[in-house]
């Protein structure tokens, strides 16, 4: 497995006083490094991602109005999402590291690969929303379909918050299966992701969204557990992109979640066992949200510990 470290993906955040802060990177790397899974991954440096990067998902004209913001460094992109200076550089940061991941896996040098930071799930094509700069998601996913002829595609979620992002850019796409358990809509933003949204004409079907209530525990999670196996066997994708946000767990300043780290095990072994079956092994994780560091530093660490199981 490939684990992206670096001084470069921390940058990726908007000061002191806002949630996405500057130490969630270093939450999860001290951790890592003083604990036995770091002898079994090989750590990858960070790569810069460029324009046409970007453009693989978003439009032209956005893509100008972050670089433009970013030159004068201040303002807002939107009002969850403040502008800081170079953040078109640091933004393309996540997005040259996630592209540096798949390029990685699809080349066989490694089977899974995990990006802390990437996960940036809510921006649409024409603009950022709820953190998110660039949808390195949506990013990857347009990337393994034009760069590497993969179209059938799984996107799984578990992050507290719905990826409208991703969710409404592919929401007619019948080739990019979704799965995605958040808070329930009506207590969290975005306010998406109600059952009944399950894909739109030829797609209808490719898409599961579970909202829980608040304060959902794992309990309610696994009485899920057999609608996400039978959805992944149903539609037999070739290629696993997890988004493994750890602001569904319980002690979250920002949402209402009670999970424990063994959604994010369980889950990552799952998608494990399945990909090594039907996949060649191929799993993308993004580490998505998390707003309280101990929890980032041990769900990410689950996440990893699920992906080396047998
Ligand atoms: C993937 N929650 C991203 C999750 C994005 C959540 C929100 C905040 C927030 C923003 C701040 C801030 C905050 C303490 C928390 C309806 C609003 C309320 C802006 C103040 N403190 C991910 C986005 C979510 C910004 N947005 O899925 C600057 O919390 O609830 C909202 C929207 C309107 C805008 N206001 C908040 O985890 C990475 N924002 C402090 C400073
Ligand atoms: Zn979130």
């Amino acid at each position: 497995m490939f684990i992206y470290a670096g001084d470069e993906l921390a940058r990726y955040g908007f000061g002191e006083g806002h949630p996405l802060g500057p130490d969630r990177f270093y939450a999860f790397w001290n951790a890592l490094q003083s604990s036995d899974l770091i002898t079994k991954a090989t750590i990858k440096t960070p790569i810069q991602g460029h324009k046409v990067d970007a453009l693989l998902f978003h439009t032209a004209d956005y893509v100008q109005r972050v670089q433009d913001l970013s030159e004068i460094g201040e303002g807002m992109l939107d009002s969850d999402t403040p502008v800081i200076p170079g953040i078109f550089t640091i933004a393309l940061t996540v997005v040259g590291t996630v592209l540096d991941a798949i390029d990685q896996i699809m080349h066989g040098n490694t089977r899974q690969a995990f990006v802390p930071i990437a996960g940036l799930h809510h921006a649409s094509r024409s603009a950022s929303a709820g953190f998110c700069v660039f949808n390195d998601c949506g990013i990857a996913i347009e990337a393994l379909r034009q760069r590497y002829a993969t179209q059938r595609i799984l996107y799984i979620d578990i992050d507290a918050h719905h990826a409208n992002g991703v969710f409404y850019a592919f929401e007619e796409d019948p080739d990019l299966f979704f799965i995605d358990v958040h808070e329930d809509g009506g207590s969290l933003y975005p306010g998406t992701g109600s059952t009944t949204e399950s894909g739109k004409g030829s797609a209808r079907g490719t898409k599961l969204n579970i909202p829980l209530p608040p304060g959902a525990t794992d309990e309610l999670f696994f009485s899920n557990w057999s609608r996400i196996t039978e959805f992944m066997e149903k539609h037999r994708p070739e290629f696993i992109i997890f988004q493994c946000g750890a602001d569904s767990l319980a002690g979250d300043p920002i949402t209402h979640m009670q999970f424990s780290t063994e959604v994010h095990f369980q889950t990552a072994k799952m998608l494990q066992h399945y990909a090594k079956k039907h996949c060649h092994g191929r799993i993308l994780a993004l580490g998505g949200g998390g707003y309280n560091h101990d929890n980032i530093a041990n769900a990410w660490a689950q996440v990893i510990r699920g992906l080396l199981c047998e």
